[in-house]
């Protein structure tokens, strides 16, 4: 898939206020600083378009991006911040797994994890409940630049496993740069095959 378009739609705190799910959508989540709005920017071949590095933990927001007029990508908020409230991080639970949870439109979950570190348990738990929920989710392992593709193999094989402790089959996963544009095309080919199966829900609107 070549990305022509990619537009900025909207930030709500509110599930309400979600854009009717009428489109193939696709939500991108990680801890903080995981490099989630760089590989944005990747994708989309717009620089600005998610803000790369702004204070964790500040903006509690679901972003709606449009692409290609087709397709809408979700910028999730980054979990496990050292730095917020108790209630504030369960605030963000529940906001984020009732999106998750609700979303008619929602296709994949992609999960972004650094490829630099070893399996964290914040990363591993949160797959396993896109697993008990039923969704269905992919991981992305970020900043494969920063080290040897030996070490970036060694990670994602012990993430694996690790996974494969609750799962009976790893899920499908991707291993990118936005440094240096590695698994673009992965990741946007994935994207475009599950576009082509898309069939629009029936969704109750709450006008
Ligand atoms: N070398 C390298 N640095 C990256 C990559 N992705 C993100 N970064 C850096 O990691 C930091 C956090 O990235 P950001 O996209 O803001 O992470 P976010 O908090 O998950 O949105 C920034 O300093 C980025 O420049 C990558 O693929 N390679
Ligand atoms: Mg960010």
């Amino acid at each position: 898939m070549i990305v022509k378009s990619a537009e900025f739609i909207c930030s709500n705190t509110q599930i309400s206020k979600l854009p009717p799910p009428e489109k193939p959508e696709y939500a991108f989540i990680g801890r903080s600083n995981v490099g989630k709005s760089s590989l944005i920017n990747m994708l989309t071949n717009k620089k600005g378009l998610a803000k790369t590095s702004q204070t964790p933990g500040k903006t509690q927001l679901i972003n709606h991006f449009y692409i290609n007029e087709h397709w809408y990508l979700v910028d999730l908020p980054g979990y496990g911040y050292a730095r917020i409230s108790k209630t504030k991080k369960e605030d963000w639970n529940k906001f984020i797994r009732t999106y998750l949870d609700k979303r008619e439109s929602l296709q994949c979950v992609l999960v972004l994890i650094d490829s630099r570190l070893e399996p964290q348990k914040i990363d591993v738990e949160f797959c396993n409940w896109l697993g008990e929920k039923g969704l269905s989710f992919v991981v992305v392992f970020t900043k494969a630049d920063k080290q040897s593709g030996l070490k970036t193999d060694q990670n994602v094989a012990l993430f694996r496993k690790a996974l494969l402790e609750t799962f009976e089959e790893a899920p499908p996963f991707f291993i990118t740069s936005s440094e240096n544009k590695l698994g673009k095309d992965e990741v946007l080919g994935f994207i475009d095959e599950i576009n082509k199966t898309f069939v629009k829900p029936d969704y109750k609107r709450f006008d």
